[in-house]
């Protein structure tokens, strides 16, 4: 354990005292510089923010502030458990999680589940063995690296991991060929924002400042949202969109920009490729249309494509709210070529960020080695499994019948699918299944332990050292271990490393430290620095210093301000900003982009049956399903804890009032809600909260309704294409 910097304190006026430096790993664009203090027993006792970090400021968010809270739960998984001989899988056991499993060594439960997967793979092939991981953390490591070796060198079906950005991102790569975007902190200087799809203040607090800032200079703030959230009801105007609309407000900004001559001609020329075809294509979009489709006056997009084009600098904070509806890659198609037009990149201050992930060139081949898989018994990599499909994957078992055979061992960690993944009876359905064995790596009992042969505990970021970039920043990050690992936990590079060895793999990467694996993921050449490209002025022993360093294209703001998309050639087959896509027109899919609603939403048949639009929103004070087991968190999301939010004229047509209890369905599901009127909510959209199922008295979570329908670019998730009905819960059969 390496102490970052160890100044020794009196504390309580008899323990010392140091701080060490540390990264929030969890799955937010921030990325928080931390400083971690630990007492003399070796106890963290308080959590803040490093000041000395740029973007981050030396605050956190409700959520990672109260982190000693999770880290010393009594609830944490801290030793490896078996299920007991006899206990059923499934939700009977919620609350009596320590009753269902037994305590075993880890020589027990590294034998016992390496011997199970040797014994799987040889009967069905390795691709039967499935890992399920996202973003449990973010650290360079502990995301993607020891696991993806093992697997790997297994054989095992490869997880595409698209249920969060993968729409956005592939739709923001056919524009632009790699995911930058304006620095967080050049946010202060802009004269307008737009947060489209974006809850700032929910998801990405460390912008919020900058957005404060510029308002004090005179900025305004807009916020294109279908649900007010906090950072809406704080805005200048909020436009209450309706869900999966926004590419018909994107072209419709466009015909309205180009109609009066606001594009800007010398930028169109020099930087994009195909003006001339999206020009005819936005002409198509006039203001009326894109009314009847919206919701929005005709007058107000007027508006705001004048002021978007008129205002400089104009500043675009794209999230990935608007990618989770059916059509949600074309939606951040669309809304990426509004600064093309207008030459916003120009302008410090000026541009847009849907993502920064894309400066970071971390070498991932040393840290997941595909070459492994050569190696397996199936001597190649395995098939792709699609996360957001898991429901499919676990219980139609002939559906890999053309690519491998069906899933037998599922390896879950990083995750909480049985709560995270969209159609979640079908999840549970095949987490039942009596011959799927499966394993889980977690921090607490969590909905997908219930469904666990074996759970194995996992460490927090304050216990295991780790490397990280960002998507909402451009620092890397040395996150050093801050406290040993309570109890038993172990980190995801120590299991798979110790997997590996157990199943005889000879190859010498599984033996690596967590150490080398960070000079192996900077590309540490021979003089100490590393070789990827924009980290050459980084060492570790800088980075062990200092905590953070910006990478090159940030190093100096001042001076050299990072503007992207200002010259090229960019990553595109083009070099140039693709208003018109080769790529897409080479698959037969439109080049342009075009508005087509949602199959569920208020235009399509099934609306008929199941006429209202739910949004399966996160939490502010939860991470995506994580902190929703902690007491404290939840008290900080009692208003809307298993509440659905219903517009009054939506609620009173089916006679329900605040606090009824209701009953939201549809064909793949139900559960039962509290009643909470919004009238901030569009006619036809309502809104709940993603929970724990175990949380709920009837084992249920928003999940129960959305569907694994896959998006229009990327294969990614729709939870906010979702129809259902509402009725007062006493009117059930
Ligand atoms: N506190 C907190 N922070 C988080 C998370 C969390 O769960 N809690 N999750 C983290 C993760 S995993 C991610 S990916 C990021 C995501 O960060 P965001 O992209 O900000 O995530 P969302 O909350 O999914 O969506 C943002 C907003 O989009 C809106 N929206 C939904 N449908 C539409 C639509 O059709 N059009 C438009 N214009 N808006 C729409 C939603 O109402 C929501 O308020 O946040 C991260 N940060
Ligand atoms: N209805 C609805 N569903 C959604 C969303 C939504 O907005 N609405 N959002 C979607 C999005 S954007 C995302 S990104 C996904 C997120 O899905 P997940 O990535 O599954 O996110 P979490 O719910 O945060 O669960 C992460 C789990 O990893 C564990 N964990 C943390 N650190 C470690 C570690 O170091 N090792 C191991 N082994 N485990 C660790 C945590 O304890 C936690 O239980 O959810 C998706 N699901
Ligand atoms: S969750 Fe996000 S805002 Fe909160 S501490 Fe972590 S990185 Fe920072
Ligand atoms: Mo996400």
């Amino acid at each position: 354990m390496v102490a970052f910097s160890s100044h020794v304190q009196p504390y309580n006026g008899f323990m010392a005292v140091h701080a060490i430096h540390a990264v929030c790993s969890h799955d937010c664009p921030d990325s928080c510089a931390v400083l971690v203090t630990v007492n003399a027993e070796g106890r963290a006792v308080k959590i803040a923010g490093d000041p000395s970090q740029p973007v981050t400021r030396g605050f956190l968010c409700g959520k990672v502030a109260r982190y000693l809270d999770r880290v010393y739960a009594p609830g944490r998984v801290l030793y490896p458990m078996r299920r007991r001989p006899g206990i059923a899988k499934g939700p009977q056991s919620r609350g009596r999680e320590h009753e269902a499993f037994e305590r075993i060594s880890w020589d027990e439960a590294l034998d016992a589940v390496s011997a199970r997967l040797r014994a799987i793979s040889d009967r069905y092939g390795p691709e039967s063995i499935l890992p399920y991981s996202y973003a449990g953390t973010i650290g360079v490591l502990g995301y993607g690296s020891m696991d993806r070796r093992f697997f790997h060198r297994l054989g095992a079906s490869r997880l595409d991991r698209t249920i969060c950005s993968e729409a956005g991102g592939q739709a923001w790569n056919l524009v632009y060929g790699k995911k930058l975007g304006m620095a967080t902190e050049d946010f202060r200087l802009a004269k307008l924002i737009l947060a489209w799809g974006a809850n700032v203040h929910g998801n990405n607090i460390h912008l919020w400042p900058f957005i404060e800032e510029a308002r004090r200079n005179g900025a305004r703030l807009v916020v294109i949202d279908p649900y007010r959230t906090r950072t809406a009801a704080l805005a200048d105007r909020h436009i209450a969109i309706r869900p999966g609309t926004d590419v018909a407000l994107a072209l419709g900004l466009m015909h309205v920009l180009l109609n009066e001559g606001l594009e800007d001609r010398a930028y169109i020329a020099a930087m994009t490729h195909g003006f001339e075809q999206l020009a005819a294509r936005a002409r198509e979009y006039t203001p009326e249309r894109v009314a009847a489709w919206t919701g929005i006056a005709p007058s107000e997009i007027e508006q705001l494509a004048r002021e978007y084009a008129t205002t400089r600098p104009a500043a675009l904070r794209l999230n990935y709210g608007v990618q989770r509806c059916e059509n949600g890659g074309t939606a951040v198609r669309a809304i990426a070529m509004l600064p093309a037009l207008t030459g916003a990149w120009k302008h410090r201050g000026g541009g847009a960020q849907l993502s920064t992930s894309g400066a970071f060139a971390w070498d991932k081949n040393a840290l997941e080695r595909p070459d492994l898989a050569l190696a397996s018994p199936l001597g190649r990599l395995g098939r792709v499994v699609n996360m957001c499909a898991l429901g499919h994957a676990l219980t139609q078992l002939d559906a890999h019948a053309g690519d491998g055979p069906p899933v037998h061992a599922l390896f879950v960690y990083n995750s909480n699918p049985a709560a995270v993944a969209p159609n979640h009876n079908a999840v549970c359905r095949g987490l039942l299944r009596p011959d799927l064995f499966t394993v889980v790596h977690e921090q607490f009992f969590t909905d997908t332990t219930d469904y666990a042969d074996f759970v194995l505990p996992a460490t927090t970021f304050l216990e295991h050292t780790d490397v990280q970039g960002a998507y909402g920043h451009y620092f890397v990050q040395l996150s050093q271990q801050a406290i040993e690992p309570r109890g038993e936990t172990r980190s995801n590079v120590w299991l798979f490393g110790q997997l590996a060895q157990r199943m005889g793999f000879p190859e010498a990467c599984f033996r690596d430290t967590p150490e080398e694996m960070i000079h192996q993921a900077l590309a540490i050449g021979p003089d100490g620095r590393s070789t990827n490209p924009g980290m050459e002025h980084i060492t570790f022993e800088d980075l062990e210093r200092q905590g953070h360093i910006a990478l090159a294209i940030h190093a100096d703001p001042e001076a050299h301000p990072f503007l992207p998309y200002t010259s090229g050639p960019l990553a595109t087959p083009s070099g140039k900003i693709e208003l018109y896509s080769q790529t897409l027109a080479a698959a037969s899919l439109d080049a342009l982009p075009g508005f087509n609603p949602p199959i569920e939403s208020r235009w399509s048949e099934t609306a008929k049956k199941y006429p209202l639009e739910l949004l399966a929103r996160k939490n502010d004070n939860y991470m995506n399903s994580t902190f929703a087991n902690l007491p404290g968190h939840r008290q900080m999301e009692a208003r809307t804890n298993q509440k659905l939010e219903i517009h009054p004229q939506d609620a009173a047509s089916r006679g329900v009032a605040e606090g009824d209890p209701v009953r939201v369905s549809n064909d793949r599901g139900a559960i039962e809600l509290t009643a909470m009127l919004n009238a901030h909510l569009p006619l036809g959209v309502v809104a709940a909260r993603l929970d724990w199922a175990k949380q709920h008295p009837a084992g249920a979570n928003v999940n129960v309704l959305t569907s694994e329908r896959l998006t229009d670019l990327g294969a990614g998730a729709t939870f906010y294409s979702t129809l259902v009905e509402v009725e007062k819960a006493e009117n059930r059969e």
